[in-house]
């Protein structure tokens, strides 16, 4: 079955096209339904759909080190080729294990390794690029795309937008049209289906699971933490004080589904760069958690824009939240606001209202008053603060407290500890901020999951009350 025109007639005569009115999982009526799932019944059908989809590989001379199929229906497709023509294979898990490893790509690769991804159909393009950011995250490059089928609702240019060319074996046009001619269907559900296809074209979706917010890049942080805490269960915030960002990196993997939060100093690490920051963004996007600099701005206007954008770090390239000191007056939050204009993702500050070291000058009334009144008057950059205890009544202000441990009550540089409880119940933290009891912890996968466990639960028994 080496034509293209018997195969798309195969595929009608096996129902993987069908005509009439269905209701897709959108709840939209569409008077096509394709779904090539039925092909791994007829093993002819299946092996020609792949040699037809490695003829388009050849021709358009893509260099791939590794192929991963989108599951499932592509997962057959994606064997047979890697089978026939010698290539690796790349497993995206759709959900992380709960034990092991926690891997999500199965399979060896190197860094830089550059992988192609198959689909079967392509619609919006989202689960490719679901799987393009999972790859992405481990530092696998991903600038290819194949689809064995097109329905042409706008997929290639959200996949462009992503950096992802995409090929395909054929269109919903081409499709129509050898059915038409091959007396199928007739002219007129052919006009149907291209009329419903002119009507229906996709935007990237912002996906489900808690994992991934393609659309995040256009949610208000303020937003995305409540979605990210109701979806995912967890109040948590990893403070990462780690110096080397390899490390966090591969930390961030692990507990990647269990924090909504993750907090770095990028100053103390060892091996910054901007390549290795991307790749823990693209994590933080692939896991859904937001990414704070813990940066503590306290400088006038002009110097805080300059070290908020330019340097070694540029902060407000990647990081979706600051922490800010007002002590030099709110100028500084208007300076930073300004200095974020240009970027096209949202970003926002935390004011640090109270320390949780001990002797802390923040902890005055008169100052933590100033801090309110700034945080209101600047509340769409501002989107709450670091404190200690609950400042407003206002809940959109977000309430983050450090200083959490199960079993310390501090260091010996001043560092004062409460437990998750106290700081949920007791302090009105929305956000526990917890770093060496995690990152010191033996297993710190297991210890991250018992704080994110015991923040949801305090918070949850509360919500309940
Ligand atoms: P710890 O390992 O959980 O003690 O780390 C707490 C983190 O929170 C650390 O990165 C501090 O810089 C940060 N922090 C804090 O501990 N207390 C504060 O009042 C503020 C930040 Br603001």
């Amino acid at each position: 079955m080496n034509n293209l025109e018997d195969l798309v007639v195969k595929l009608f005569d096996i129902e993987a096209f069908k005509f009439g009115s269905f209701k897709l999982k959108s709840g939209i009526q569409s008077p096509i339904y394709i779904d090539l799932r039925v092909i791994i019944s007829y093993p002819d059908i299946l092996r020609s759909v792949a040699v037809h989809m490695n003829e388009i590989l050849q021709r358009s001379n893509v260099t791939y080190d590794s192929i991963c199929g989108v599951p499932y229906t592509a997962l057959p497709i994606a064997s047979i080729i890697c089978v026939d023509y010698k290539k690796p294979m790349l497993i995206r898990r759709k959900e992380t294990k709960n034990y092991g490893t926690k891997k999500l790509i199965e399979g060896k690769f190197n860094q830089n390794d550059r992988c192609l991804i198959i689909e079967d159909i392509v619609t919006s393009g989202s689960s490719v690029i679901e799987t393009a950011d999972s790859l992405r995250a481990e530092g696998i490059q991903v600038t290819d795309a194949i689809v064995f089928f097109d329905r042409q609702q706008n997929g290639d240019n959200n996949l462009k937008e992503k950096n992802i060319r995409l090929l395909r074996v054929l269109t919903i046009t081409q499709v129509l049209e050898c059915l038409v001619k091959n007396k199928r269907i007739t002219q007129e559900v052919s006009n149907d289906v291209q009329e419903f296809i002119r009507q229906n074209q996709t935007e990237l979706p912002a996906l489900k699971n808690g994992i991934i917010e393609m659309k995040s890049s256009s949610i208000p942080i303020r937003q995305r933490f409540q979605t990210i805490r109701e979806e995912k269960k967890t109040n948590l915030c990893l403070c990462a004080d780690l110096t080397s960002l390899d490390e966090i990196i591969e930390l961030s993997k692990q507990v990647g589904p269990n924090i909504c939060m993750l907090k770095i100093h990028c100053d103390i690490l060892n091996d910054f760069s901007m390549e290795k920051i991307q790749q823990l963004k693209n994590i933080s996007r692939t896991f859904n958690f937001l990414l704070l600099e813990d940066r503590k701005f306290a400088d006038i206007g002009n110097t805080v824009q300059l070290q908020y954008t330019k340097g070694l770090f540029q902060i407000a390239t990647w990081a979706d939240l600051v922490t800010v000191h007002v002590l030099p007056g709110e100028g500084i939050v208007q300076a930073l606001e300004q200095s974020v204009q240009s970027i096209d993702e949202p970003r926002g500050c935390l004011l640090i209202a109270q320390m949780s070291s001990k002797g802390a000058l923040t902890n005055n009334e008169d100052y933590v008053k100033g801090v309110i009144k700034c945080t209101e008057k600047y509340s769409d950059y501002v989107i709450g603060f670091i404190s200690q205890s609950r400042l407003t009544t206002d809940n959109k202000f977000i309430h983050c407290t450090p200083g959490i441990h199960l079993n310390n009550t501090g260091d010996q540089l001043g560092q004062q500890y409460v437990t998750p409880r106290q700081a949920i119940d007791g302090r009105g933290a929305d956000i526990l901020i917890v770093g060496r009891a995690i990152t010191d912890s033996i297993n710190r996968i297991k210890t991250c999951e018992e704080y994110q466990q015991e923040g949801y639960n305090v918070y949850e028994q509360l919500r309940n009350i």
